[in-house]
């Protein structure tokens, strides 16, 4: 009997001993998994500092940034930080905007028998900036555009346009700011000069990279003709209602036209003694041509503006010089333009729709 307890218990200690062995491999096998799989272990102090950022701010975010839910899994977001990073704003992590923006609706209703005001507009636009400046918060804008608008006695004109414009300009998810650039003093009108202001004035501010030039009563009709640059410089009013929803001819290039930074300067910007109306926008695509470059254009459906009807300003009679001018582009482009541009900056008033730069641009 005695015998027969010595054994089981000696049986019972080697099942203890062997038991014990085996957890404890199983605890060393278990560990050297966890450590070697977790993400934590091979990521850097700023790597889970911005993990942890980007968990709190989910609590504040309501859309965009790639992350569907408020519980994403470590291996979720360690995934998209890595693949997807293109920008860090403020420590959180964005795309770039996609080449379509998602939130163009199309063909738009333009009219202009409801009176509009600013403070409806300044309401209906709630995340602008001063000077009409914005970029959209859940992706890079994939262009940095300055609107520029040549201005003088047109008020009417510009409720109208920031109205209409600015609510599409969101939708096309621009980084923009807009510039009206108004002619100083009572002297004739001289569109172009005052476009190549407005193209100085935005450099000083911010690094855009591409120059939206539009007069002050065009709106486009649908917004998938979208207010940024191309390959080559592109003209935007293509299909007015004035002209019956046409070019009025070929060449034209007047109204609305975009070009980047390099095509601008590539053409020494814009002709600085047109005054008066007519022929400069002529000169400018004379200056395009001459520089090997083509006008890209929207279909003539997206393409459709309307133009706010006027009559003709006072001191903006029709130039008598044009014609001669127009046929001299090659000769004078060289030393008139933006290399050549003389103003001098008058005022410059800041209001959540825009940046109006008062200028003396001299007289003819
Ligand atoms: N502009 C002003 N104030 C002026 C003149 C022109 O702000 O006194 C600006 C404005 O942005 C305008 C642009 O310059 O849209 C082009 O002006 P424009 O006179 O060359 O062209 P628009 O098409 O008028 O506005 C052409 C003459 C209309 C005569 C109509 C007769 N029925
Ligand atoms: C041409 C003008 C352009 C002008 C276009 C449309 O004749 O500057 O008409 O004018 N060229 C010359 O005069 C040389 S509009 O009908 O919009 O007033 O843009």
């Amino acid at each position: 009997m005695r015998e027969l307890l010595q054994l089981n218990l000696g049986f019972f200690t080697k099942s203890c001993l062997v038991i014990g062995f085996l957890c404890g491999i199983h605890f060393i096998v278990a560990l050297f998994f966890y450590l070697s799989e977790s993400p934590l272990t091979f990521m850097s102090y700023r790597q889970i500092q911005s993990l942890s950022d980007i968990f709190n701010s989910q609590t504040h975010k309501t859309s965009g940034l790639g992350i569907q839910n408020g519980t994403g899994t470590e291996v979720d977001e360690n995934k998209w930080i890595y693949t997807n990073r293109s920008d860090v704003k403020d420590d959180v992590v964005l795309e770039s905007c996609p080449e379509t923006s998602p939130l163009l609706v199309g063909p738009l209703r333009v009219e202009f028998s409801d009176p509009v005001n600013l403070e409806m507009v300044r309401k209906n636009n709630p995340q602008l900036l001063m000077g009409g400046r914005y970029k959209p918060s859940d992706c890079v804008a994939l262009q940095k555009v300055a609107i520029i608008i040549p201005f003088r006695n047109r008020s009417e004109h510009l409720k109208y346009w920031l109205y209409y414009l600015h609510p599409i300009l969101q939708r096309q998810q621009l980084d923009y700011g807009i510039y009206v650039i108004q002619q100083d003093g009572e002297d004739t009108f001289n569109r172009a000069k005052l476009l190549n202001v407005g193209y100085a004035e935005a450099l000083k501010e911010y690094d855009y990279d591409c120059f939206i030039f539009s007069d002050v009563d065009i709106i486009p009709m649908d917004d998938r003709n979208t207010y940024k640059c191309s390959s080559q410089p592109r003209h935007l009013s293509v299909s007015m209602d004035k002209f019956g929803f046409r070019l009025p001819y070929k060449q034209y290039f007047g109204g609305v036209s975009a070009m980047s930074k390099e095509q601008f300067q590539k053409i020494n910007g814009f002709p600085n003694n047109y005054w008066g109306w007519g022929g400069e926008d002529d000169d400018i695509f004379n200056r395009l041509v001459f520089r090997g470059m083509k006008i890209s254009r929207p279909s003539g459906d997206t393409g459709k503006c309307r133009m706010i009807r006027h009559s003709r300003d006072k001191k903006n009679e029709p130039n008598p010089q044009r014609f001669k001018r127009i046929n001299h582009t090659r000769q004078t482009m060289n030393t008139d333009g933006i290399k050549s541009l003389i103003y001098k900056v008058i005022d410059i008033e800041k209001d959540q729709l825009y940046s109006k730069i008062t200028v003396d641009i001299g007289k003819p």
